[in-house]
């Protein structure tokens, strides 16, 4: 099966955690994209969904699956999303689709975390994929400083020639030769840093339930 089949499975996979009736969260990514066509089948079921980003939202609308503001809800069953990697005990490395605030906010609402992704995301030990980091851009640099302390190679995300800026006006920086043993201190210590808005460890709060798409089928993690 290729990346898109898999991500395809496991998306299909994870409408068996919507409840008819509730309000859905929603990720962002290709993974996420996949869940939102899968969604869009069933949209008759669901009064609406919390989507992470502007592009997630388009495209909810796009299918004609109503967007609602977070401000507006109160509770929320599931928040089904990706990663860029996972490892067993449900921590995830977020980020790499310039998401990570809103992910993390929507999925702090959510009584489920329901992370979605192909097999290839699953690792021992996070870090091999840089830490995407949101910053306030005029602490740019002094953050960068903190996280070369840390072990870190802080890398400005640039998009275009010039530095990607999030849905908040925000811009990342990736963390690259980071190995990270203990994902929920190391959130700790990275969110404790002036400037930081949030760092793309989602540890403290991981995935409750992981969706992995393997060659011989979908694998369920708890
Ligand atoms: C999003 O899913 C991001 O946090 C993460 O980078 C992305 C993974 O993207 P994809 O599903 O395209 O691999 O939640």
């Amino acid at each position: 099966m290729t990346q898109d089949e898999l991500k395809q499975a496991v998306a299909r996979a994870a409408i068996q955690y919507v409840v008819a009736g509730q309000i859905v969260g929603v990720g962002t990514g290709s993974t996420a994209n996949f869940f939102i066509d899968e969604l869009a089948k069933i949209k008759d079921k669901i009064p609406g969904a919390v989507a992470s980003s502007e592009a997630t939202a388009a495209r909810l609308r796009s299918h004609g699956i109503k967007v609602l503001d977070l401000n507006e809800v109160t509770s929320m069953p599931v928040y089904i999303d990706g990663a860029d990697e996972i490892d067993a005990s449900g921590a995830m490395i977020k980020g790499g689709g310039a998401a990570l605030t809103r992910e993390k906010i929507v999925a702090s609402v959510a009584e489920k975390f329901v992370c979605i992704a192909d097999g290839s995301k699953l690792v021992n030990v996070l870090g091999k994929f840089p830490l995407p980091i949101e910053v306030i851009p005029m602490a740019q640099a002094v953050v960068a400083r903190q996280l070369s302390l840390l072990g870190g190679e802080p890398k400005l995300r640039m998009k275009d020639g010039k530095p990607l800026l999030t849905d908040n006006g925000n811009v990342i920086l990736d963390v690259h030769e980071l190995e990270i043993t203990n994902p929920v201190a190391m959130e700790a210590v990275m969110n404790n840093i002036v400037g930081v808005v949030t760092v793309g460890l989602f540890a403290k709060q991981g995935a409750n339930v992981c969706l992995l798409g393997m060659a011989d089928g979908v694998k369920t993690l708890t």
